[in-house]
């Protein structure tokens, strides 16, 4: 019976593709994993194990404790926290990952890790950013992202592992609260909405970014990794886009349910970091080599996200009467 590993499985990506994964392969046992207990995992009938990617003498006693066949490794830390402290980013991100890649060398595994269009700089083309171009990015977290795209690169070469990899552009959901990004503007905005009806902004308003919604995310994630491998030209990281919106576009959107919602701009240091990444990326290579389609467009995120924060408003404080969703 395949086995599944998830690190990173309580993070905002991890949470969502474990009960895609759940649901979508019963037989599977998949084990979850991450740096901290949580309360609810002790007794349940899930799995639940403490891995900090960076031991890995831990790792491989998991894989060997579940027979584990595939890993997702999702376990990182994102631009903004990154930046914060540049050491535990480098240290979680690439050797976290190169911990996972020896494993998936000395286990035969496959896996899938998250690349990000933080690899891109200030000297990447902006719009339509080809899969094959300038890097040069100038956050710790873009500067770890381009490492594990080049170790992920040589040891499908060098050792033929299966490693399989999304660049993901801002990634917008539900069950999660954000989680130290500088896309986290796009998801504290329906926090916000619906508790106060207002919210400041840490980007300016012409700030256009490429994101995706979840499920459309989690989708591709699984189409990658159920591919033929014949079918994967790319092994650093494919680029993979859905949308590109500014955050001005994305107020009026929330306006169109939420007439008096308001929002002001107060630019922070994530601005500096947003304004090196692209507006548009071009996924093309994805989407002819497997057959890449989003399903999410703007209006469709808003009303899927303010419908789902709605009624889960009780976990993060009173409704904001006026801002009922209905
Ligand atoms: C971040 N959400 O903001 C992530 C992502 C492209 C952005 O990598 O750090």
């Amino acid at each position: 019976m395949k086995k599944i590993l998830v690190t990173g499985s309580r993070g905002q990506v991890g949470s969502d593709l474990v009960a895609t994964l759940r649901q979508q392969y019963r037989e599977i046992r998949v084990v979850e994993s991450g740096r901290r207990n949580f309360s609810d995992t002790i007794n349940q009938e899930f799995i639940y194990e403490v891995l900090d990617v960076t031991d890995s003498k831990r790792l491989s006693k998991i894989i060997e404790q579940y027979q584990v066949d595939t890993i997702y490794h999702l376990a990182g830390v994102l631009s903004a926290k990154g930046e914060q402290n540049p050491q535990l980013c480098w240290n979680v991100n690439v050797n976290g990952l190169r911990n996972i890649l020896e494993a998936a060398r000395s286990y035969q595994l496959k896996v899938f890790c998250p690349s990000s269009i933080a690899v891109f700089g200030a000297n990447t083309p902006k719009f339509q950013t080809p899969q094959v171009t300038i890097e040069s990015p100038s956050t710790i977290y873009g500067i770890t992202k381009v490492t594990g795209e080049l170790l992920c690169q040589y040891y499908a070469d060098r050792f033929g592992v299966d490693v399989r990899s999304l660049r993901f552009p801002g990634i917008i959901s539900y069950k999660t609260p954000p989680g130290g990004g500088t896309t986290d503007f796009a998801v504290e905005i329906f926090y916000q909405a619906l508790q106060h009806g207002h919210y400041t902004c840490f980007v300016r308003p012409d700030t256009r970014l490429p994101m995706i919604y979840m499920p459309d995310a989690i989708a591709a994630i699984l189409q990658l990794m159920e591919v033929e491998p014949t079918s994967i030209t790319v092994r650093s990281s494919y680029n993979l886009a859905a949308i590109s919106f500014s955050a001005a576009e994305l107020v009026a959107e929330i306006q169109k349910y939420f007439p008096n919602f308001t929002c002001d701009y107060q630019p922070d240091f994530r601005q500096a970091i947003a304004d090196t990444w692209p507006a548009v990326i071009d996924d093309a290579q994805a989407r002819q080599d497997w057959g890449w389609q989003h399903s999410y467009d703007l209006t469709a995120i808003v009303t899927d996200m303010l419908e789902h924060l709605s009624l889960k408003s009780s976990e993060f404080g009173v409704l904001n009467s006026e801002f009922v969703f209905n």
